[in-house]
């Protein structure tokens, strides 16, 4: 059985193709398909993002199709940047200016006020409209500097409490057995294996 993984970043997709090895699915990615449609991320919440991308794209490509819409929600902020984490510096940002905003922002913010979670919802539509929603989070601190290369977004920013380590310097494996992604997309695992029996 085929499964469309709806992201166009390269980390998200790493980390799911990681997730999902040794399931029976055959993943395809977007760029298998031909001029697929923008999506337009407007929701306000991460839920009806991942919604959104998920059910445009099962009903272009006729294909079960997994959408994920993460972000970085830090208390010091209202939340912020959340929905908008991947475009926080601006629409045609990187990572790069986007961590570096985050860390003005934060500057002057004090240790134990540094809390943050990464958050992650999946959808998952059927081309008939059809659509599930699953959800995880990870909880940490924000760091006063970069730390780590591994990873993508805001991982070298992102401590995770109970390794004294960033996500950038946890190895994948790490990454993903506590990750807001992995916790999520383990709780879609069982259903895509008795889909894949079928
Ligand atoms: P798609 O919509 O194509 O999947 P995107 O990068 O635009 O890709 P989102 O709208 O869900 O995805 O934005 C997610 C942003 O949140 C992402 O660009 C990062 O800045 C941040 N983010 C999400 N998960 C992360 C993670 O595991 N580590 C670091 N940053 C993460």
């Amino acid at each position: 059985m085929k499964l469309l993984v709806a992201t166009g970043n390269q980390g998200k997709l790493k980390e799911i193709r990681s997730l999902l090895e040794g399931s029976p699915l055959e993943i395809v990615g977007l760029d298998q398909l031909v001029d697929p449609p923008e999506v337009v991320e407007d929701g306000a919440t991460f839920t009806a993002n991942a919604r959104k991308k998920a059910q445009e794209m099962a009903e272009f490509s006729g294909y079960l199709t997994l959408a994920d819409d993460s972000g970085l929600v830090v208390n010091a902020l209202n939340g912020a940047p959340g929905v908008y984490s991947a475009r926080y510096a601006g629409e045609q940002c990187d990572d790069i200016a986007n961590n570096d905003k985050l860390l003005t922002v934060m500057e002057g913010v004090a240790d134990e006020k540094r809390q943050a979670a990464f958050h992650c919802v999946m959808a998952l539509a059927w081309p008939d409209g059809r659509c599930e929603t699953y959800e995880g989070q990870v909880s940490g601190l924000i760091m006063h500097g970069l730390r780590g290369d591994g990873g993508f977004g805001y991982d070298p920013l992102f401590i995770v409490p109970e390794y004294g380590k960033t996500m950038a310097e946890l190895p994948l494996e790490i990454k993903n057995r506590i990750s807001h992604r992995g916790t999520t997309l383990r709780k879609v695992i069982p259903l895509l294996q008795e889909l894949a029996k079928h």
